[in-house]
């Protein structure tokens, strides 16, 4: 069994993202095989729970109070509305069900709110988890105690890249709540985006840091940048499809044990595109017509890109 490794560095990654292609996506096969099983794939679905009017003011995000997109703020919704949309994501097949909201940080009574869904959707019998923004040691501890299963909390991208895209909170915020989520025993989801017109040394740097942390997330979303009319990063260049690929083999030859969920932006990628980058190790994908607030590939699509690749569902782990 290949080692789960802590100590990778930047270098290492630049190593790998520089090996002829066969060779990097031989060796993610490899790792990938003797962790999981290469025609399964987890299946998330993703709900936002508030939208919008958020105080921070991420370059990428259509969901910034900064960013002039057009899109009206809503206030948390209902739980009963939270569990419905739970209970029809369960009869499609999905195994665990995240919730977001456009958060700097959940208040306390908000947070009663959701920690009430939180427990809601666990009856079900899903996995639950959610992103929610920084998170206090005891805000992590009362939603470890509802139920919740994962924390979705990402870099986003290199530590130096950062302060190119958020300025309203730092990097040493996000690894702050990144720990308080571990020591409350909850699982991490942590990943980043791509095509933010990061360099490549900034691509290696996400996923050196990642890899790097004192346990990996079980749980390692890749976006690709949804462009959104009105946001910061709208007129961004375009990334190789390639070099994307790369970095989902990366990020399952440096955290062999980790789901690696390709994330937003496929709707933009071609079946082959996507095919490639389940070659090189993805194993994880949200399911549903809509992310957040950008869409997403339409169930029927999903549905035939499985059955043409002969992928199938991740059954729920017990
Ligand atoms: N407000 C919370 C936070 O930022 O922690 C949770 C929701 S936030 C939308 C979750 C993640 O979605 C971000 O960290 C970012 O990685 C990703 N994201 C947001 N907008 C995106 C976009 N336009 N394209 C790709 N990923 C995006
Ligand atoms: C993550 O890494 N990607 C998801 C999830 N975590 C919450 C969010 C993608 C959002 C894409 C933009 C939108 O739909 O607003
Ligand atoms: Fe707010 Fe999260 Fe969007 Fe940043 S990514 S603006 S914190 S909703």
């Amino acid at each position: 069994m290949t080692n789960v490794r802590h100590d990778w560095t930047r270098d290492e990654v630049r190593a790998l993202l520089a090996l002829p292609f066969p060779e990097l996506i031989y060796l993610a096969q490899s790792v990938h095989r003797e962790y999981f099983d290469p025609a399964e794939v987890q299946i998330s679905t993703l709900l936002s729970i508030k939208t919008g009017g958020c105080p921070e003011d991420c370059g990428y995000c259509p969901q910034s109070a900064g960013a002039d997109t057009g899109l009206s703020a809503t206030k948390l919704m209902q739980v009963e509305s939270v569990l419905a949309e739970a209970r029809a994501a369960k009869a499609s097949g999905a195994t665990r069900f995240c919730m977001g909201a456009a958060w700097r940080s959940p208040k306390e009574r908000d947070l009663d709110v959701v920690t009430a869904m939180v427990t809601g959707v666990k009856e079900l019998g899903l996995e639950t988890c959610a992103t929610l923004g920084m998170l206090t040691a005891d805000q992590a501890f009362k939603l470890k105690g509802a139920g919740l299963d994962y924390y979705n909390h990402n870099l986003d991208t290199s530590p130096e890249f950062y302060g190119e895209i958020i300025t309203t909170r730092t990097y040493q915020d996000r690894l702050d709540t990144l720990a308080h989520v571990r020591d409350a025993g909850m699982k991490v989801c942590c990943g980043g985006i791509v095509g933010m017109g990061e360099s490549e040394d900034d691509q290696a740097g996400l996923i050196a840091t990642l890899a790097a942390l004192p346990a990996h997330p079980e749980s390692v979303p890749i976006n690709l940048l949804v462009k959104v009319e009105g946001t910061k990063l709208e007129g961004v260049g375009a990334t190789d499809p390639i070099q994307f690929v790369r970095l989902i083999a990366a990020a399952r030859v440096t955290m062999p044990a980790s789901h690696v969920r390709l994330s937003a932006g496929r709707e933009s990628m071609s079946d082959e595109m996507q095919a490639l980058c389940f070659l090189a190790g993805a194993n994880s994908i949200f399911y549903g017509s809509c992310l957040l607030t950008t869409p997403n590939p339409q169930e029927s699509a999903d549905r035939a890109l499985f059955e043409r690749l002969g992928l199938r569902p991740e059954s729920r782990p017990q």
